[in-house]
């Protein structure tokens, strides 16, 4: 996940805690204070954060409330990322450490490239539902859109806030590559760039409808523009993972800009994500490189695919080891009304790397 948003989240958080324990030996109540009441207060909590810069403290301050969202955030990103590439080589572990940023995350390489973007995706993502579901004061649900409806529903229901998400996410996200001192130029480029192409990939809205009327007629359909799950837009983004750009830091005309290294007549893509340096295989283990290696990583034999024993085991061959499954099987259905099924175990092969 962003370091330095990270870092910026456990530097508040930190400080809640702080200020919690200051307030319970100031007053001699119990430490137990709701977090919420610590929301009133959150201008005096952010100016007495420490490290942070004068841009920080001001988001702090206008934003302390969302906090929470974003943190759903990051523990979505974790868990989606990590989905999202169960049959890769690389398969998102090293997210785990963050805010300790293994090398595989923290040189500007293709991984790095799609954790931003998702990262920045989900941020926008979960802002923008968190309006609809009311639990910010700053939002509520999004317009209804301008088009005349298509045939045979009307507009309703509650549109995610998709403005608001990429308006407030982006300032989130973006903050700290935006910092003077924050990393090199390059890094920060390519950074920003990945987020803002993770925030377009959620813009796809999709046509969302419930149907009202006499038990479930649909009679009446009323529809709204929602956000696609995390899952579909992390799909999204990984095909766009696997087509990245390798670029380069050079000037283009008056400044300095990332162009495609191999094909520089043409500037980035704003739909591509981009990478500066080439990543290992993943094959085998090296940690300077935040390689873990595929050795004990589970394969499949029948798969052409990224999870094929032939490429996932990196042609090292593969141990099998058979599993015995417990499943519900001979079912039987009783008048009126009850299934009972047996339990029936299967034996089933699996295959790890060698
Ligand atoms: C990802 O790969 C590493 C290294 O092979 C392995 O230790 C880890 O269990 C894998 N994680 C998941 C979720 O499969
Ligand atoms: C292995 O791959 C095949 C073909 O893609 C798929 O049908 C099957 O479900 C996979 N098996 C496992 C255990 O994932
Ligand atoms: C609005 C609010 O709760 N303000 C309180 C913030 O904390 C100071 C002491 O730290 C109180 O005096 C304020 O009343």
């Amino acid at each position: 996940f962003l370091p330095e948003l990270i870092q910026f989240l456990c530097a508040i958080l930190r400080l809640m805690v702080q200020t919690l324990t200051i307030s319970h030996f100031i007053s001699g109540r119990a430490l137990a204070k709701t977090p919420a009441s610590l929301h009133l207060n959150q201008t005096q909590h952010c100016k007495i954060l420490e490290g942070l810069v004068s841009s920080q403290v001001q988001l702090c301050r206008s934003n302390l409330e969302l906090m929470q969202t974003i943190i759903q955030a990051a523990k979505e990103v974790k868990k989606t990322c990590q989905k999202t590439f169960a049959d890769m080589r690389w398969n998102c572990s090293s997210i785990e450490l963050v805010p300790n940023f293994s090398p595989d995350l923290e040189r500007g390489t293709r991984e790095a490239a799609f954790v931003y973007a998702l990262s920045a995706a989900a941020i926008s993502h979960f802002i923008a539902r968190a309006c609809t579901s009311g639990d910010l004061r700053g939002c509520s649900c999004g317009p209804i859109p301008g088009e005349i409806p298509g045939p045979g529903y009307r507009w309703g229901g509650c549109a995610d806030n998709l403005h608001y998400g990429l308006l407030m996410g982006s300032k989130f996200s973006d903050a700290p590559m935006k910092m003077k001192k924050s990393g090199s130029q390059a890094n920060k480029l390519m950074h920003l760039h990945n987020s803002e192409v993770g925030r377009q990939v959620i813009e796809a809205l999709e046509l969302k409808c419930k149907c009202h009327g006499v038990s479930g007629s649909c009679s009446i359909k009323t529809c709204w523009r929602g956000l696609q799950d995390l899952k579909d837009i992390a799909i999204d983004l990984k095909t766009k993972y696997l087509s990245a750009s390798k670029v380069v830091h050079r000037p283009m005309g008056t400044r300095k800009q990332l162009v495609p290294k191999d094909i520089d007549i043409r500037p980035v893509r704003e739909n591509e994500l981009v990478y500066l340096q080439s990543s290992p295989d993943f094959c085998a283990k090296n940690e300077k490189l935040g390689s873990l290696g595929t050795q004990d990583r589970h394969c499949n034999k029948t798969s052409i695919g990224s999870d094929s024993c032939d490429l996932m085991c990196c042609g090292r061959g593969y141990n099998p080891y058979t599993e015995q499954l417990i499943e519900r099987c001979n079912c039987k259905y009783h008048w009126c009304c009850y299934v009972t099924c047996k339990k029936c175990e299967r034996t089933v092969e699996r295959y790890v790397c060698k």
